[in-house]
């Protein structure tokens, strides 16, 4: 009785902010378009599925101004076949997917509900994880990825939900990370997972798949402090994690005591605060990590200037056994809308990530990085390669990229700050060889989201392919994917679709015959 009274006062409206308005609105679709309208022609070895996912709140959420990546996880598959493309868009059949289904309304959180907090729930799930950060590709399964839970398995031709995924019972981690890495020589799957033995430890997992499914490494580190571990790097020979944000006051480089920070930090979040804090105190960790057959005491945490570490681009090791790790750097705080603990956080408007490159000996004692290199004086995110030279030096970053020199109608964007979704208005071409930029302005109504790299052929040279990255139309307030020549950096086909597909986070390229089970 008292839900069913509740309900005819909760307005099914999305909060009049900028996460939930405009092109952010909720998509909250899910079907096919056959045959999508393309203008310009796709090249026929463009043969292929493009999946990415997106983060799309099925119902209104509690969470008062909740941030703009905390939506259920809704797949795209863009499929490509002689000079065609099918679209199909589902939601991930998430436990609370389908338990918000059945109850009509959003269930995870009660006011002030905050992310990634199960304390401020109203229901108790088994799993909150809403797999919204990745849709990778592995052993013909698609994994729909978030770094809170495990992911979930989805059939790649129907995107149907198989279920949550523990690697056939071989996982020990609670987590899973969205950005796990895949060596193109052997099809190794490299992870980890951080909170990896629940909500504020200190824990981290590294586990590797070899490509049939079979778990390889399997090895449990204890962090110097509990933060977000977004993404990491992997070399031949080693791996590397850092962190973003702390969640935690506790500091301690020699880890005594795991589980004082553990409770501490079940305290705050039991207390209904933050997950996440900003500290603006601590260096920016990263730790090293043998790849093959590492003992647990083997890591070793360097440490840099504080900053906020984004998505890696590609990591390696030279013949003198140096590490070099690309990866755009901030000088503040990205996620400005989870504050340090005074309430201080950069206007959106100040955030500017370069891409950064770090160079260091992992046999040193020094635990202090140098200062990196600035690869391009530009304001940048979502650096991909092709990936087929993951793991060792690479010549050719694409990117997403926000440059104000260029014509961009802000005011019939808006309202666009104070959201914190990604916004570039073109598409880069670093050639590090050179330090060369090509910029692909992507419209002054537009906005464009992270591209993937698709090679012209298996023997192709390196970067030799398309570029491919759904625009945001503001005009038409609709999709189009556009599709690049590498090679000559100029506009081939766009794939005009007839719906707004909201901001994605993360996507992959998976070829026809890799999909072939
Ligand atoms: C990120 C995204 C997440 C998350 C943590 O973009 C970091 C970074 C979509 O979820 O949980
Ligand atoms: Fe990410």
């Amino acid at each position: 009785m008292a839900g069913h009274f509740r309900q005819n006062y909760v307005s099914n409206s999305y909060p009049d902010l900028p996460q939930f308005s405009g092109f952010m609105k909720p998509c909250r679709f899910e079907g096919e378009v056959q045959n999508v309208e393309v203008h310009g022609s796709i090249p026929p070895e463009i043969n292929g599925t493009f999946y990415r996912v997106m983060p799309d709140p099925k119902f209104p959420p509690f969470i008062e101004n909740d941030a703009w990546f905390n939506g259920d996880g809704c797949v795209s598959a863009f499929r490509f076949h002689d000079g065609r493309v099918d679209f199909q868009q589902r939601f991930v059949r998430t436990e609370k997917f389908e338990r918000e289904r059945e109850a009509n309304r959003a269930l995870v959180g009660k006011s002030p509900c905050k992310y990634r907090n199960k304390y401020t729930d109203i229901v108790s799930f088994k799993t909150r994880t809403t797999a919204n950060t990745n849709i990778i590709h592995f052993n013909g399964n698609l994994l729909a990825c978030k770094e809170d839970g495990l992911p979930y398995a989805m059939d790649p031709d129907t995107l149907e939900t198989l279920g949550l995924w523990d690697f056939e019972g071989q996982l020990e981690s609670a987590t899973f990370t969205a950005h796990p890495k895949f060596d193109p020589e052997t099809g190794e799957m490299v992870c980890f997972g951080y909170e990896a033995k629940g909500d504020g430890t200190p824990d981290v997992n590294y586990y590797t798949f070899d490509k049939n499914g079979k778990m390889r490494e399997n090895v449990w580190l204890v962090a110097p402090v509990v933060a977000m571990i977004h993404d990491f790097a992997v070399t031949e020979n080693h791996v590397c994690v850092w962190y973003a944000i702390s969640s935690e006051t506790y500091k301690s480089t020699q880890v005594i005591f795991p589980l004082i920070p553990h409770t501490c930090s079940l305290e705050r979040m039991k207390a209904g605060g933050e997950h996440w804090q900003w500290d603006p105190t601590i260096p920016c960790y990263f730790g090293v990590l043998p790849r093959h057959g590492p003992k647990s005491e083997d890591v070793k945490w360097f440490r840099s200037r504080n900053a906020f570490p984004g998505h890696v681009a590609n990591a390696y090791e030279t013949e003198d056994g140096q590490i070099t790790i690309d990866l755009p750097m901030s000088e503040q705080n990205v996620f400005f809308w989870w504050p340090d603990k005074d309430g201080n956080a950069p206007a959106p408007t100040d955030l500017c990530s370069q891409l950064s490159r770090f160079v260091f000996d992992p046999r040193t004692d020094d635990m202090d990085l140098p200062e990196p290199l600035i690869l391009a004086k530009a304001d940048v995110e979502f650096p991909r390669i092709d990936d087929r030279y993951s793991m060792t030096k690479h010549r050719y970053c694409f990117m997403n990229v926000m440059d104000h020199n260029m014509e961009t109608n802000f005011a019939a964007i808006g309202p666009v700050m104070g959201g914190g979704y990604p916004l570039y208005n073109a598409l880069g071409q670093l050639d590090l060889s050179t330090g060369e930029m090509k910029k692909y302005f992507v419209g002054g109504q537009s906005m464009v989201q992270e591209p993937v790299f698709i090679p012209r052929s298996k023997a192709a040279n390196e970067g030799d392919g398309y570029v491919m990255a759904l625009v945001n139309r503001y005009e038409t307030m609709s999709s189009d994917l556009v599709i690049l020549d590498a090679r000559r950096w100029e506009l081939v086909a766009e794939v005009k679709l007839p719906l707004r597909l909201r901001a994605g986070l993360h996507g992959n390229w998976v070829d026809a015959s890799d999909l072939a089970r």
